[in-house]
């Protein structure tokens, strides 16, 4: 009997072949737990706080066996007892606290601190229903809340608790901590604050309930509703929570430690993730000054341990709060931030880098410039952007402080856990060293030419797509053909990211698979994605691609060519089927706007070629596998900038002169778009479309469908070329392992341990 075995046996008291999978699944939950605690070591010089308001971990269960070294083992011992891993990972829920790319950062970091040895915590909101679920209903995205926390929830109740005062009332917030395990590394916390008197019974009707009732609602959701007053208060009363406790917890850890809070920069290095936690830094200068270190001290202090990282270029997603709400919220911060506003208008020449402006409306990403040492962007496009326009003031002040750190993700999540026989295959032509060195995927560039090599790579895609159909199948009864392209685009809906543009290229498949221009190989669409409520225009956009599925599968004559499968719920545990089954990666963001992605790489790594434009990381994916092995279209970022920086993008003017263009935009409230679809949102999205394109989709149309209908004649033309030029893609794809993100933030900013 192997250890699992007797350890399984142990906590079941029964043999496991007679045990309900909720049973094992309790029982390995508390065994990882206890082998979890062993790898837990003192931590001696610098620690790490990541302070996120999301912490997109996914399920748990798996990654943390194969963290631990125990996956092949308890799946071997769950099979010869007639039980299937599978099986096992369905009773987990996926914990809900993290909406898009900025939150699987986080827990991707989370994975690479723990696995390079390094002492380093997370600190957010243990939210009880996170991001909403999303179902199809009708043709339009309907909400409702993921109560997700349970009996089988990673995260331990601890006795520890911290007074919060909230609008001058006082609250009791209290830690909770799921473990985090290194891949053959140490174990970190993530530890997440919530309210003992948090009700979801105060929820109804969809995801709607009091907003007023802090002490009942505050980690209901993640980003609730911001549309009103009470809304974005409620943002606010969430962020302070989560940064008061996380400053009580860093300066209690410090002191502990023996810190004399003179020198917390020698314990702490706190890392600011996006401006969600920025009231961190006057936090963190109260908590000092209460404990008489003087305001000039503290500032420099907090300065010295603080960085931030900035996740966007778009203005109306840098958060920038009225000062009432803060006067109303936290008054205890305001004259902090008042005196910060005053010592920043003393360092800039002009009002564009003042914290507070004229208008009394607080930018937080002002105050986390200013008050911390280091501001990065996340890759190389977005911190030259943010250093030659959005902060270039800021860059004038502080060049010292600005630089980049290019994302990455776990291997171990996005290879090893989700797409197993290809992570064994390279393992037998490479061996096993990429797994925490993912620079060693270069050598498989030595397989190029080898056709039995090419020919398994492609067998293993098959095999994936065949996974991710019958799962589609079992689960939202979706029927693809295995043997199309598989194009996929997931991500959150938002314009910039232009899912508009690719639904406006299956309408125009469609007009040319009616006319009898047959494509080279029959193309299935896939997207994933969740749209934010109050989000109209995105919203639309779903109904429409949704509408246009049903025009195609209604359609005999084209249904053999094209389909579209749009998967409902978009979530980590998806994301995991989908990625190991893409052929075609969708990055078709406005260049400029994008500021990194993350999905980009993980499709990279398993083996599927990019379809982009040059924005974002795709810029480096681009340099790192050559322009023949990939496929980029569009407009250039400094061309976009100038468009708007001129005002010269008149969208009507495309729509008229290009025929093409017209039809696929006409067709959206023809007869047939609106026998099953909404004349109102479906006018309102061309409408939209014609006199605004804010994101400039009309220019890089053709371009779009020159790119694709290649990859598609490529991809059936020479399957064995496809196979090579896959195979480069994976290999290059070590760069973007977050190993790599972290090992710069450690050597650039942290200097841990
Ligand atoms: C937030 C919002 C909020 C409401 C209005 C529109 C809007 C637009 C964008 C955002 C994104 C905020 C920050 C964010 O999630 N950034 C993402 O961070 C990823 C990790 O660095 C990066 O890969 C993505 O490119 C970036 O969009």
């Amino acid at each position: 009997m192997t250890e699992t075995e007797i350890a399984l046996n142990e906590y079941c008291k029964k043999d496991i072949a007679h045990c309900t999978y909720e049973e094992l699944y309790t029982a390995l939950l508390h065994i990882v737990e206890a082998e979890s605690q062993k790898r837990l070591y003192a931590v001696k010089g610098r620690k790490l706080y990541y302070i996120s308001a999301e912490f997109l971990i996914g399920k748990l269960l798996s990654n943390n066996l194969i963290n631990l070294g125990l996956y092949d083992d308890v799946k071997a011992c769950l099979e010869a007892h007639g039980k299937s891993m599978a099986r096992l990972e369905e009773v987990e829920p996926e914990p809900s606290l993290g909406n898009g790319g900025l939150g699987r950062l986080a827990a991707c970091f989370l994975d690479s601190i723990a696995t390079l040895n390094l002492p380093g915590d997370g600190i957010g909101l243990r939210y009880h229903c996170g991001l909403f679920r999303q179902n199809f209903t009708e043709n339009f995205q309907n909400e409702t809340p993921d109560f997700w926390l349970g009996s089988h929830d990673w995260a331990e109740k601890t006795a520890k608790t911290y007074p919060v005062s909230l609008a001058g009332k006082p609250y009791t917030a209290r830690l909770y901590r799921i473990a985090v395990t290194g891949y053959e590394g140490r174990t970190n916390y993530l530890n997440l604050f919530d309210l003992d008197t948090v009700e979801q019974s105060v929820i109804r009707d969809g995801i709607r309930f009091d907003k007023t009732d802090i002490g009942k609602n505050l980690t209901l959701f993640l980003y609730p509703d911001d549309s009103d007053d009470a809304g974005r208060l409620l943002r606010i009363y969430q962020q302070y929570l989560m940064v008061s406790a996380g400053a009580q917890l860093i300066l209690e850890e410090c002191l502990e430690r023996g810190s004399n809070l003179h020198n917390l920069h020698e314990y702490a290095a706190i890392q600011i993730n996006d401006t969600h936690p920025s009231m961190v830094i006057p936090e963190l200068i109260r908590l000092l000054c209460e404990k008489d270190i003087a305001f000039e001290e503290a500032v420099e202090i907090v300065t010295k341990t603080c960085a931030y990282t900035n996740h966007t270029i778009l203005a109306e997603a840098l958060e920038k709060w009225p000062k009432h709400y803060l006067e109303q919220v936290v008054p205890q911060l305001v004259p902090i931030i008042e005196e910060l506003d005053t010592l920043a208008r003393s360092q800039g020449s002009d009002s564009s880098t003042a914290i507070i402006d004229s208008d009394n409306v607080v930018h937080m990403a002002h105050m986390d410039i200013h008050f911390t040492h280091s501001t990065n962007g996340v890759a190389a496009l977005h911190t030259e952007i943010l250093k030659n326009s959005e902060l270039n003031h800021f860059y004038r002040l502080y060049p010292e402080k600005f630089n980049n750190k290019t994302n990455g993700i776990t291997f171990r999540r996005w290879l090893l856990k989700c797409n197993p026989e290809l992570a064994a295959f390279i393992e037998s032509l490479i061996g096993p060293d990429f797994k925490k060195d993912a620079s060693r995927l270069e050598r498989l560039a030595d397989f190029a030419e080898d056709e039995a090599v090419l020919k398994q790579l492609s067998a293993i895609k098959r095999n994936n797509k065949s996974a991710l159909a019958k799962w589609l199948e079992h689960t939202q009864n979706i029927t693809v053909n295995p043997d199309s392209l598989f194009a996929i685009q997931s991500k959150r809906l938002h314009e910039y990211k232009r899912q508009q543009l690719n639904l406006l290229y299956l309408v125009h498949q469609y007009f040319e698979i009616k006319a009898g221009h047959l494509p080279p190989a029959p193309l299935t669409a896939v997207f994933g994605a969740k749209a934010a409520p109050a989000y109209i225009i995105a919203k639309d956009i779903i109904h429409a691609l949704l509408v246009l599925s049903k025009v195609i599968a209604a359609d005999a004559e084209v249904s053999g060519w094209l389909q579209i499968a749009f998967i409902e719920n978009y979530n980590v545990t998806a994301a995991e089927k989908m990625i190991p089954a893409c052929d075609l990666s969708e990055q078709i963001s406005l260049a400029s706007k994008e500021a990194s992605g993350t999905g980009n790489m993980k499709f990279m790594l398993n083996g599927a070629l990019t379809l982009g434009t040059m924005d974002g990381a795709n810029v480096e994916i681009a340099e790192a596998v050559g322009n023949d092995n990939i496929y980029i279209f569009g407009q250039s970022s400094s061309q976009v900038i100038r468009r708007y920086g001129n005002g010269s993008y008149i969208a009507r003017e495309w729509y008229e002169i290009d025929p093409n263009i017209r039809r696929a935009v006409d067709f959206l409230t023809s007869e047939k778009m609106l026998a099953c679809g909404s004349a109102e949102h479906l006018g309102r999205l061309q409408n939209e479309l014609i006199h605004k394109d804010w994101f400039q989709t009309l220019p890089d149309f053709n371009a779009y469908v020159v790119r694709k209908n290649q990859a598609l004649a490529d991809y059936a033309g020479n399957p064995l070329d496809w196979a090579k030029r896959t195979l480069l893609n994976i290999s290059k794809a070590g760069f973007f392992s977050s190993d790599r993100t972290i090992a710069e933030y450690n050597s650039d900013i942290w200097h841990l341990g």
